[in-house]
């Protein structure tokens, strides 16, 4: 039998760095963080039904996502695909693979794709000497109309686990005013949206949850889903062909704000997150 049996690259590195008594840097966040495994390995998959967001009177937050027990909805991997529904999206949009989470089906589904993993000195952004955690998404959602509360939507957020606050929530709901869809038929969609969220010196060792839901609509009959993609410490790439960097579903937020915003968020969506599971 072989010293070193059958492992991924980096756990033969880390083996070996053992045995012969020295260290190697540790490895940047996130498994898996590009999909280019061309599956979800190192990734959790779960989800359920959506029975509407509550209370059902926006603005919305993570605090209102309600996910019923029931199967999850689908998750795919995704190369080049042209999609109909957001014809503007350059498919994949990191390396070969892109994660497809949810579908254009309806039965509202939720799917929702999650994993922890600890920041370390190996996520440290020279430029500015702390850490980043990084990383590109992009919606597409139909549009029916129903009421708020009832349409397909989308959320993606990174909590610290450690500190228990959040310190980046987005979420939308298809056709929610003051957001930048773009329209094809009866699909909304944003150009992917790249996310750059620094980090104190002080996360260091400590862990971050990233999360990300899609839902179809809570009547049953249209789809939604979000591609997710390049996470990790390093820059994300502008998207193949694009001249500049994508456009902001929100203003950039300066670090003090975001951080102060993620506390206060972080005391609404996860104060009451026992209605998600
Ligand atoms: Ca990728």
């Amino acid at each position: 039998m072989p010293l070193l049996p059958r492992t991924p690259n980096a756990l033969r590195i880390a083996l070996a760095a053992i045995l012969v008594g020295v260290t190697v840097p540790a490895l940047a966040i996130f498994q898996n963080g590009g999909f280019e495994a061309g599956s979800f390995a190192s990734w959790t998959l779960g989800g359920g039904t959506n029975p509407g967001l509550s209370p059902i009177t926006p603005p919305f937050t993570g605090a209102n996502v309600v996910i019923n027990p029931g199967a999850a909805g689908p998750a795919t991997i995704v190369g080049n695909a042209p999609d109909p529904r957001a014809p503007d999206l350059t498919l994949p949009r990191v390396g070969s693979q892109t994660a497809k989470i949810n579908d254009e089906s309806g039965g509202s589904l939720v799917t929702t794709l999650t994993q922890v993993d600890t920041v370390s000195n190996a996520d440290i952004d020279p430029i500015d000497g702390v850490p980043h955690i990084r990383f590109s998404f992009a919606p597409v959602v139909e549009d029916p109309g129903h009421s708020p509360h009832e349409q397909p939507y989308f959320y993606v957020a990174l909590k610290n686990t450690t500190t228990n606050t959040v310190v980046f929530e987005q979420f939308a709901y298809s056709g929610q005013p003051g957001v930048t869809y773009k329209t094809a038929g009866s699909w909304k969609y944003l150009d992917f949206q790249t996310v750059d969220v620094p980090l104190p010196m002080s996360a260091i060792g400590q862990q971050i949850e990233l999360t990300v839901i899609a839902a179809d609509c809570s009547l049953g009959g249209h789809g939604g889903y979000v591609y997710v993609d390049g996470f990790g410490s390093a820059n994300v790439p502008p998207p193949a062909g694009a001249l500049t960097d994508p456009p902001k579903l929100v203003p950039a937020l300066s670090t003090g704000l975001l951080v102060l915003l993620g506390g206060f968020l972080g005391l609404m969506a996860w104060g009451s997150r026992r209605q998600m599971v």
